[in-house]
């Protein structure tokens, strides 16, 4: 047999074994060795059947995303599932740590599938801008039905083995994986059964309800505004109920190739990688082991601090809150346990489930409570003096090894450390509001944060479930620096002649969830100008409108009226505001003119860029795909553009330079392109040639 499968007689079973670490993912040599392995099965006169396995700690992920976009080598896995239907010997797939895509699809394409409990399945293509393209979406209905089928294939979320069970995906779970198999194949063969083939069922895909796809599309479209991939997999989950399987699987191939044209599936396989690139550290190797992080100790029990608390609770690391006075760690505890209802509430978990986390949370006032942890995060007022404070007394009350994280946005990291006798474990974790929902955790080095701190957070964050990035330490580190050029020239654009509305149409169009303005009503513009007292100097033109609002009493959503008026968290357009920003142009001698959506979108988007690109060159960044998985997970930037330094790569860098420099003769020094980016075009080289990682 092939390198990497397997081909052995237990008994009369012949037992094939996928083995290509790290997930089996059916890489060419694999689909040639499955191929291989089904044609011995049929001539081998001493099997009856067979049991088809992953090797090592998982069954197959999937397709090798590594090879989309190149030019595929056969066998194609259409033709592999093809022998394997043809098959007159029953084979039976045994699942463990999880069938992905097309690991999903070559198990539905087996006879019967058996699973260990801990096993999990999913055709997750979704989210690559996929669609699962081997026959996923004709068979998994002709299974479970449309609805669980459009379900799973639309989110992409896993099954367990237990409700996999229940719907009919996995026939039998089984303790012991191939000894299980194997027994199940032996009854099967024993039984005489006849094979049973998916593609034969019929049950479920007839006399749907016409007016369910009709509804799922109204409902769907409404939740992925502006990905294309969760349209097309409900499209071609509907082609099962609607047409015979070998039209269905035309269909499914139709729409399949559609998606692996388009950008979006390049964009989002971007970030795929992007996120599991951003773990890793140049100069922090494998044998930097990260410290275990069994308890934990958050120091503010405000908004930011108790969605950090969630986090650790959330995984079973028990968190002790500290403020020092008890009545606003009694209000920070409630909302907690508020946070968590209405989780409840909503469905997205169960009373056991908070219950288990709640138990995990204390509050404390002193600070001799909190000395024992292995971990202490602080996230008090977005102060220095107040923050050193906190962190000298830290280093008095925390036990030797413990780690001293900041939640700081924006703060000088080794200015902090400065305030302790221990800055090699001090350290940055950035959380992003609501800290418990929002996946990013941007963990910043100071110069002297140690090896070993840093493998401990960017460990940690996995952990909790975040996608975490490492940032260098300057102001604002990657995201808030970035966001400043965002949010300067929107405010700019609105003394020139747009209007808030204008601006927040066109970047909620271009796919954020929400645009600056709205996003300032949100946050509180009365939180946008205390910053602004706080960091002194003289006032800026373009904050003006920002500051008659506040003096205006006009907060934001919570005041009912800011840049918006509101009813409950409905905005409408106020002519008051309309006033005031015409008022304030003619305050500066500005002649307002009419401004382009396009104009809105790249003066809003390329400051993005060009910071970004200052970043990269500092090394603040060590890769530019570190840049775009914080902007996908902390800013809501689409996944679907792939990050603002993958968007602007595929438009062209020297494009992008271009705009910059006539940005730059219309509005002066604030556009002054990064050299970096003059540097690349000038080579005619993308962001790789200046990443820090190779
Ligand atoms: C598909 O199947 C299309 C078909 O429908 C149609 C075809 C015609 N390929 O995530 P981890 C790498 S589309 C290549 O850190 P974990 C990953 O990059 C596919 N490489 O581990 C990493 O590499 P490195 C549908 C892959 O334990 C290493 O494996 N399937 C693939 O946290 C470890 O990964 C999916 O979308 C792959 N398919 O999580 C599943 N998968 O060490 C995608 C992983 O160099 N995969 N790698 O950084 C996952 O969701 C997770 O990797 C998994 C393991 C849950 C499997």
């Amino acid at each position: 047999m092939s390198d990497v499968v397997a081909y052995e007689l237990k008994g009369r079973i012949a037992v094939i074994t996928i083995n290509n670490p790290p997930v089996n993912a059916l890489s060419h040599g694999v689909r040639k060795g499955m191929q291989d392995a089904f044609a011995r099965l049929n001539s081998d006169a001493g099997a009856d059947a067979a049991v088809l396995v992953g090797g090592g700690r998982t069954f197959i992920a999937g397709a090798d995303i590594r090879e989309f976009g190149k030019p595929m080598q056969p066998p194609g896995l259409h033709e592999v599932l093809d022998a394997m239907e043809a098959s007159k010997k029953p084979i039976v797939a045994a699942i463990h740590g999880t069938a992905l895509g097309g690991g999903l699809e070559v198990a539905l394409t087996c006879h019967w599938r058996v699973a260990v409990a801990s096993a999990q399945v999913g055709l997750p293509e979704v989210k690559l801008g996929l669609l699962p393209g081997a026959g996923g979406t004709q068979r998994l209905p002709r299974l479970v039905g449309p609805k669980m089928a459009a379900d799973l294939i639309t989110t992409g979320n896993f099954a367990g083995a237990k409700q996999a069970l229940a719907a009919g995906v996995v026939d039998e779970i089984v303790g012991d994986l191939v000894g299980g198999a194997v027994a199940f194949a032996e009854k099967v063969v024993k039984e005489k059964r006849p094979l049973r083939k998916v593609s034969e069922l019929t049950d479920k895909v007839s006399n749907i309800d016409p007016k369910f796809f009709p509804e799922y599309r109204a409902t769907l479209s409404k939740k992925v505004r502006g990905f294309l991939a969760p349209m097309h997999c409900l499209a071609a989950v509907e082609a099962a109920c609607t047409l015979p399987f070998a039209e269905g699987m035309k269909r499914e191939r139709a729409l399949f190739q559609e998606l692996h044209d388009h950008p979006q599936r390049m964009a989002q396989i971007h970030i795929f990688f992007a996120e599991r690139e951003a773990g890793k550290i140049p100069d922090v190797g494998s044998d930097v082991k990260p410290k275990e992080i069994k308890s934990a100790a958050v120091i503010g029990a405000g908004t930011m601090g108790g969605g950090i608390a969630m986090n650790f609770a959330n995984v079973g690391i028990p968190v002790k809150i500290l403020e020092l006075e008890q009545a606003p760690l009694d209000k920070g505890l409630g909302v907690v346990r508020k946070n968590y209802e209405t989780s409840v509430a909503r469905g997205s978990t169960t009373q056991a489930t908070i219950d288990k986390a709640l138990s995990l949370i204390s509050g404390t006032t002193s600070y001799d409570e909190i000395g024992q942890a292995d971990i202490v995060v602080e996230a008090v007022f977005e102060n220095m003096d107040i923050k050193k404070q906190v962190f000298a007394k830290l280093d008095q009350v925390m036990k030797p090894g413990a780690i001293l994280a900041s939640n700081t946005s924006t703060l000088d990291i080794d200015a902090i450390a400065s305030a302790t006798k221990r800055p090699e474990a001090v350290i940055g974790t950035h959380f992003f509001s609501p800290a418990n929902v929002m996946k990013l955790l941007e963990n910043v080095r100071g110069k002297d944060s140690s090896k070993e701190t840093i493998a401990t957070v960017m460990e940690l964050g996995k952990k909790i479930r975040k996608v975490p990035v490492l940032a260098g330490n300057c102001f604002g580190f990657i995201g808030n620096r970035m966001l400043h050029g965002y949010t300067r020239e929107a405010a700019e654009l609105l003394l020139e002649g747009a209007m808030p509305w204008d601006v927040d149409r066109v970047i909620y169009n271009f796919g954020l969830p929400m645009g600056p303005f709205a996003m300032g009503d949100l946050a509180g513009i009365d939180v946008g100008w205390r910053v602004r007292q706080g960091r002194g100097g003289p006032p800026e033109k373009h904050y003006r409108i920002a500051d008659r609002l506040y003096e205006l009493g006009r907060y934001g959503q919570k005041t009912g009226a800011g840049y918006y008026k509101y009813e409950g968290r409905n905005a409408t357009p106020d002519p008051v505001v309309q006033k005031l920003v015409e008022d304030t142009s003619a305050e500066f001698g500005i002649t307002r003119r009419k401004i382009d959506d396009e104009e809105i979108l790249y003066r809003c988007m390329l400051p993005l860029v060009n910071v970004g690109a200052q970043i990269l060159d500092e090394g603040i960044a060590i890769r530019s795909s570190d840049i775009d998985v914080t902007y996908v997970y902390g800013y809501g930037f689409p996944s679907y553009r792939g990050g603002p330094m993958f968007w602007a790569e595929q438009m062209g860098l020297d494009k992008v330079l271009a705009m910059i420099r006539k940005y730059e003769q219309e509005h002066g020094s604030r556009w002054k392109p990064a050299p970096l980016l003059q540097r690349l075009v000038d080579q005619k080289k993308g962001w790789a040639a200046a990443s820090k990682a190779a």
